[in-house]
């Protein structure tokens, strides 16, 4: 199973991603993220046997009862990677609370996976809170930034299923997470 964790985001905040997204919709070479998936990843875990799940959902439990719920800001928006030629179009979050989950995530899947856990792609990146809105599959322009003064509570997370299809990877959530700290 690929798995990840993520916090996915009110109305609100999906509104004006969706917004934003008008940007690069002219352009075909933009691939936006369908609404209903923008999120901000926290961990990703990738394929991991099926026989983990119970620990990766015993994991998020045990974060969400000693985190507590929190305020989110949402930035401007930026490309990974900023230099050369970008694959990811993506809106800046900010939250301590981020850095606190995805830190408290990382460690309790170390605690898990022991030495096994840099085996996991991406574990060596470092965690930059953010939400894709659109990938780059073939040659299309930059555009102009879009920033964003929108804040908005942060309740809980959840453990994702992501099942890559022809037509782009399809999320399912497995168990979600309220942060009662
Ligand atoms: O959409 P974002 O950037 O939040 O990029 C993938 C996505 O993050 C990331 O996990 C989230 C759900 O798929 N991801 C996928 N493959 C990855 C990899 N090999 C990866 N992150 C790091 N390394």
């Amino acid at each position: 199973m690929r798995l990840f964790y993520a916090v996915f985001l009110p109305e609100e905040v999906r509104a004006a991603l969706v917004e934003a997204q008008t940007k690069v919709r002219p352009f075909r070479g933009w691939k936006p993220v369908p609404p209903h998936q923008l999120h901000l990843t926290l961990l990703f875990l990738g394929e991991r046997p099926e026989e983990e799940l119970p620990d990766y959902l015993a994991l998020g439990h045990r974060l969400a009862r000693l985190e507590a719920p929190f305020r989110a800001r949402l930035r401007g928006t930026g490309y990974f990677p900023n230099e050369g030629t970008p694959r990811v179009w993506f809106a800046k979050a900010e939250a301590e609370g981020f850095l606190r989950l995805a830190e408290g995530l990382r460690a309790g899947v170390e605690e898990l996976l022991g030495e096994e856990a840099v085996r996991i792609p991406g574990w060596d990146k470092p965690f930059k809170p953010h939400i894709t809105l659109a990938r780059r599959k073939a040659p299309a322009p930059r555009v102009p930034p879009v920033l964003f003064g929108l804040e908005w509570p942060v309740e809980g997370f959840a453990l994702v299923r992501s099942e890559l299809k022809p037509k782009g990877p399809v999320y399912t959530v497995l168990e979600k997470f309220s942060l009662r700290g």
